[in-house]
Order: structure tokens, then sequence, then C-alpha cells
């Protein structure tokens, strides 16, 4: 039986989504892979550092079995109507918050069957489950980084749980987002530890993964700052070489954020690039920041140029694949209606589909990668290859003997954003 929630609320109208398209020989929703995101739409609940809750829901206060499966029924009913073929969710978006880890563990076991059964009756899949391990007090120092070994030991246990779930219904990621792992002030935090334990929780991470048979991805997810001062896993290099130290570059990948590229100073492309060229790709959190306000705004993306050149390496590097397109994003504090939570997601979804497609017909057209193998031309050359397995004594011989002389290119940027501007 329909919640009602959804009563009288318009269906989104598509111009540019089209699941079934055919983009680059790929279905376009096989190229998107749209995840809603639990968190944002369901439960938050309209908070911000001046104001409380502004969000009245039917299934508010969230720390009741009944209201948690209304929860869930409601965001069934949005996911048909979106026709989305993804969703997300931490531990404690799903279940209500009771106190224990024992009492925890079995609400989330509960939801989370229910849950399943849910999908049964949906075309909608799981495309990463997470643990929340910063809202609650007992992580205000950190989870596998925390000084206090028991909450370090209650953060696997936590993350254990989560990825049974994740695993039981058929979760195609784990993402492990670091929101505590960092600090705040240096006075009181040995960086070089926590860095350790770190690295040894997410190995514990992946053998466990290896044990029960997850086929899924596990993915770690970067963001400079917010809510620590500093966040271990900054960056997608950051993250790269953290992983590559912990011998962990084979097994765990990224899942990178618009917004939390923008805070670390690059743009989303930047760390797609990052993280494509050393084979790292996992997935993305969509969404963008109001680049006024310096912090972590989680707005719908609204900015084709940018979401085009983000899928243009999405692209280049071949894909997806098991990851997907999960709008991380929320709606403003003011946008109190259930039409604005299909209007968010609606909007986004033709953003990304104009971003996609646009970043198909550059790839097509092939003048950037063209331009791109042009300006590399010289190194094609079997001398210049046999340079790179050289030495400086050979190099210097063989600037002098040559008398070679380097005539400068330009480099071509305005004529390459021209190019680009055709398409977007
Ligand atoms: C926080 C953020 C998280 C992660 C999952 O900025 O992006 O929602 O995506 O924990
Ligand atoms: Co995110």
């Amino acid at each position: 039986m329909a919640t009602g929630f959804f009563d009288g609320v318009e269906p989104p109208k598509f111009h540019h989504y089209n699941p079934d398209e055919i983009v680059m020989g790929k279905r376009m929703e096989d190229h998107l892979r749209f995840a809603v995101a639990y968190w944002h739409s369901f439960a938050w609940e309209g908070q911000d550092p001046f104001g409380g809750q502004t969000f009245q829901r039917p299934w508010h206060p969230q720390d009741d079995m009944g209201r948690a499966k209304l929860k869930a029924d409601v965001a069934f009913e949005m996911f048909d109507l979106l026709g989305v073929p993804f969703f997300c969710w931490h531990d404690a978006d799903i279940r209500p918050e009771q106190g224990s880890f024992a009492e925890n563990l079995r609400t989330l076991n509960e939801i989370t069957d229910y849950i399943g059964e849910k999908m049964e009756g949906s075309k909608t899949r799981l495309l990463w489950g997470t643990a929340n391990m910063f809202s609650d007090r007992r992580w205000m120092s950190g989870a596998s980084t925390n000084p206090d070994p028991d909450v370090f030991a209650f953060a696997a246990a936590t993350v254990k749980s989560c990825l049974d779930a994740t695993h039981k219904l058929g979760g195609q990621n784990y993402v492990l987002w670091g929101g505590r792992e960092g600090y705040e002030t240096l006075l009181n935090t040995d960086m070089g530890q926590e860095l350790d334990h770190m690295g040894r929780f997410l190995s514990m991470v992946v053998d466990y993964k290896h044990k029960i048979g997850f086929e899924g991805q596990i993915l770690v997810e970067p963001k400079p700052q917010e809510p620590s001062k500093h966040q271990y896993d900054y960056d997608a290099a950051t993250c790269i070489g953290f992983l590559r130290k912990y011998g962990l570059e084979n097994e765990v990948k990224l899942n990178l954020e618009q917004g939390h590229a923008i805070l670390a100073g690059h743009s989303f492309e930047h760390e797609i690039a990052v993280a494509a060229s050393e084979g790292m790709l996992g997935s993305i959190d969509m969404n963008r920041n109001d680049y006024q306000s310096g912090w972590d705004t989680d707005q719908f993306p609204n900015n084709v140029p940018e979401v085009a050149l983000a899928y243009y390496h999405v692209l280049n590097a071949g894909g997806l694949g098991k990851g997907g397109t999960n709008f991380d994003a929320k709606l403003r504090r003011q946008s109190l209606d259930a039409q604005d939570l299909i209007d968010g997601h609606a909007g986004g979804m033709e953003i990304c589909a104009r971003g996609l497609k646009a970043a198909a017909a550059m790839i097509e057209d092939g003048g950037l990668n063209a331009a791109l193998a042009d300006r590399y031309a010289g190194w094609k050359s079997p001398d210049a290859q046999a340079m790179l397995t050289s030495d400086l004594e050979t190099l210097a011989q063989h600037v002098l003997s040559e008398n070679i002389a380097p005539f400068p290119r330009s480099g071509r940027q305005e004529a390459l954003e021209n190019w680009v501007n055709r398409f977007v």
C-alpha cells in the first residue's frame, strides 16, 4: 500500500535523461548508474549550524523501528518515481539509533531484511553501504584512528556489521569515508601512529571482504577537512600514497566527490584523472559546493560544463565499472515539499545526462585526444623512448654532440577551451 507521501507530486519529466538511449555503444543508464543517498534525502532533517530541524516527515523522530520501515517504504516509492537503478546508505540512516552495539546490530539486521524484501519488488539495487562513524559522540576523536583501543574495536565491529549487511543486500561496493579520521590539533595527536592504525584497519576490512566472499569494491572517499580540521584522506593523491604504503593499492579504489575536490583546492576532473591514471577510479559522489561559502554544501549539480569534463575523464578511463553516480546531495533546508525531493534528483539526473552526452560527443569528435597525442608525439620515436632508460651523463653527451636547442611550442589552451565550448 502506498504511503501517500508523494500524493499529488508531479513525476519527473526528463528532456535529456533517457535510460535506454545508446551513448558510445552503451545505455545511458548503464553509463551513469545513478544512486540516491539515503542520508540526505531521508535521514537529514534540515539542520544547519545555526538552526534545527526544518523538515517534518511522517518518519520523524527517527528512533523507532516502525518509522524506520515507513522511511524505507517512502524511499522505495521515490526510487520508483525517479527510475534510479541504485541507492546508498549508512547504517545510521536506515536503522533507529538505540544505544548499545548489540541493539544497533539487531535493528540493522531487521531493517536490512526489510529493505531486502522491498528490493525484491523493485528494480533498484544497492550501489554501496557504509558505516556512519562520525555522528555519535563515541567517534569524536576518530574511529580507527581513535587513541582509545575500545573505539578501534567498536569501529571494527561496526564495519563488520555494515559489510555483512551490504553483502546480504548484494551491494556492489563498500565505502569508507573517514569523517573523524584526522585531527583537530597536532598538540594531542600522534599522526604516525594514527595512520598505522588506519592502514591496519583497512587491511582487516579487505581480509574480511575476502573471507565472506564479498565481490564488491572497497572504496575510500577523500575529503580534506570538515568535520575534522584536517582529514588524513585529504585528496585522491594522498589516498593513493596511503594505499600504496600499506600494500592496499590492488584492493582498494576511490570514491571521489565533486564538492570534496573543490574543498581540496582541485577540480573534480583533476581528482578523477589522478585516480584514473593509477587505475583506482572506483565510483563518484556527484554534487556541487557553493563556491562562495567555502564549505561542503552538498547541493545537486547544476553546471553542465563542469559535469561534462568530469564524465569526459570517466569515459576516457573506461567508465564507472561497478561504481556509479551517487547523488551525495541534499535539498536546501527551505525546500520542504515532497516535490522538492523529486525536482532535486530529476534536475541532477538531467545535468548528468547532458554532461555525459557532451563528454561522449567530445570523445567521438576526437579533437581533444588528437591534440593531446600531437603534443606528446615526439615521445613516439625510438630515440626518445631510449632516453627513458638512459642516464644523465649519456643525455648530457647527446645534447652536446647533437647541439640540441629545444624550440618551445604553444600549449594552445585557448583553442582547446574554445573546442570544449562547442560541445557544452
Ligand atoms: C561527507 C560525505 C559522506 C560520504 C559517506 O562529506 O561525502 O556522505 O559520502 O560517508
Ligand atoms: Co560523499
